[in-house]
């Protein structure tokens, strides 16, 4: 009965978002762990709940004309998809970067809308973008660019409707330029982002948040095993804000982490990543905006071109970079290895191959939707230190990162277990996001 009901939906899906494997990908995901809730919640499919959840509330496209440094025109398109907002104004990151179209965006929303509902702050789900590339632009070229975006955004959003932060190719940088741009159009001071200056309303912690979050997450599947990161090796992928600070928090936990890397290929450095090279990672995208094959060049390591690190002997896999980074000849790989435990410090960075070679060898796996959910958890921190017009200390943002990571992992286990499948955090994380979500539909009626 449920499964007739889910590939009902599922079909509709493909049938009306033609030519969007990865957001058919992520539905499918989602709808395959929640049989078990929709037989035991009838009022789920008589409420058409499914229906709804799959059809974004509003989907905004656009032009963004800008300028380049020659003088030429050039022409992006820009994205909003407002996904959800049943618990919370939509909230979400903005990427830029050449693949991104309205598939990717789909899927990212969708994620994001399971993903919000854990973090147990009120925000609903939404995501954006455009297909413009911050690399090899000059600071003025992505100053324009982003001023034109958010002159059309701006009339979509807002601190109580939707909400914007970053993703790939959108940092503090991008984020100062579309602030700036959106005070000035609308003549007000208000928590319309997140990952703000810390001068100008951000939230200390913010940039940590995704890696540290992600850390704490896999500490907490190791605990129930009775194990930690102390002496254990880790392989990440990106070499971004996400990357640099699970480097940070593995190495505080006594781990290592033994690659990096971007779209061209991967460093190998068997000693680990830390004190220098660590400073020098942290800066490599940040500031010098230059590849991750500059720390293999500067530090005399191996440089793998052309490949991901799936290959490398470790302990620990986090991949951090982009979504079907990791496939299932590469989770092979790891498992032959002896990796006991993968986290999705990325969305989607697994493709459902590799999760069902994880899951087959009782590989720990954790979802992005949970453990990549501290970066949008502290966001949500920075959203209420705007709304009292107050900072908190890094002691305090950090405290109530830890404790919701706990509880998101806590919420998972439970409910993976009360649905009939323990240990599997894929089942887990998808039903709790979900019931959350689906409970407040109900609740409000045919919206
Ligand atoms: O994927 C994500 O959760 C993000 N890019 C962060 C979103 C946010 O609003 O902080």
């Amino acid at each position: 009965m449920s499964r007739a009901y889910i590939s009902k939906i599922l079909d509709g899906v493909k049938a009306n978002h033609p030519g969007q494997p990865e957001f058919h990908q992520a539905v499918e995901e989602v709808l395959m762990s929640l049989e078990p809730v929709l037989a035991r919640h009838p009022e789920y499919e008589q409420n058409a709940i499914l229906e709804r959840m799959v059809e974004p509330e509003r989907v905004i496209m656009f032009r963004v004309p800008w300028v380049d440094d020659q003088g030429k025109i050039q022409v992006n398109r820009g994205y909003r998809i407002e996904m959800n907002s049943a618990i919370g104004p939509y909230k979400g990151g903005l990427r830029f970067h050449p693949t991104v179209n309205l598939s990717i965006l789909k899927f990212l929303a969708f994620e994001q809308v399971f993903k919000n509902s854990l973090t147990t702050l009120p925000m609903g789900g939404g995501k954006g973008g455009s297909d413009f590339s911050p690399k090899g632009k000059s600071d003025n070229e992505v100053m324009r660019f982003c001023q034109s975006f958010m002159t059309e955004l701006s009339r979509h959003i807002g601190p109580n409707t939707d909400v914007p932060a970053g993703d790939i190719g959108v940092g503090g940088r991008e984020i100062g330029f579309l602030f700036g741009q959106y005070k000035r159009l609308r003549n007000e001071f208000t928590g319309v982002l997140t990952g703000k200056g810390i001068a100008w309303g951000g939230s200390l912690i913010r940039p940590e948040a995704t890696g540290y979050g992600a850390v704490y997450f896999l500490q907490e599947m190791l605990k129930k095993k009775g194990q930690d990161l102390q002496g254990k090796t880790v392989s990440i992928s990106g070499y971004g804000n996400v990357g640099t600070y699970i480097v940070e928090k593995v190495n505080e936990l006594g781990g290592k982490v033994v690659t990096l890397g971007d779209e061209y290929g991967y460093v190998y450095d068997p000693d680990g990543i830390k004190g220098e090279k660590l400073e020098y990672m942290s800066t490599l995208w940040a500031v010098y905006r230059k590849s991750a094959k500059e720390y293999a060049d500067k530090f005399g390591c191996q440089w793998v071109a052309g490949k991901r690190p799936w290959e490398v002997k470790v302990d620990i896999a986090m991949p951090s970079a982009c979504e079907n980074e990791l496939d299932g000849a590469s989770a092979k790989t790891l498992v032959q290895n002896g990796c006991i435990a993968v986290v999705e410090a990325a969305n989607m960075p697994c493709t459902p191959e590799a999760v069902e070679v994880f899951h087959e060898h009782n590989v720990l796996f954790a979802p992005g939707k949970a453990a990549n959910a501290g970066g949008v958890a502290t966001s949500g921190l920075e959203m209420s230190q705007n709304s009292i017009r107050m900072s908190w200390t890094r002691e305090e943002v950090d405290g109530h990162l830890h404790r919701i990571m706990k509880d998101i992992h806590e919420a998972c286990y439970t409910a993976a277990e009360t649905y009939g499948s323990p240990g599997n955090y894929v089942v887990g994380a998808n039903v709790a996001g979900f019931l959350k979500v689906a409970g407040a539909m109900l609740d409000q009626g045919i919206v």
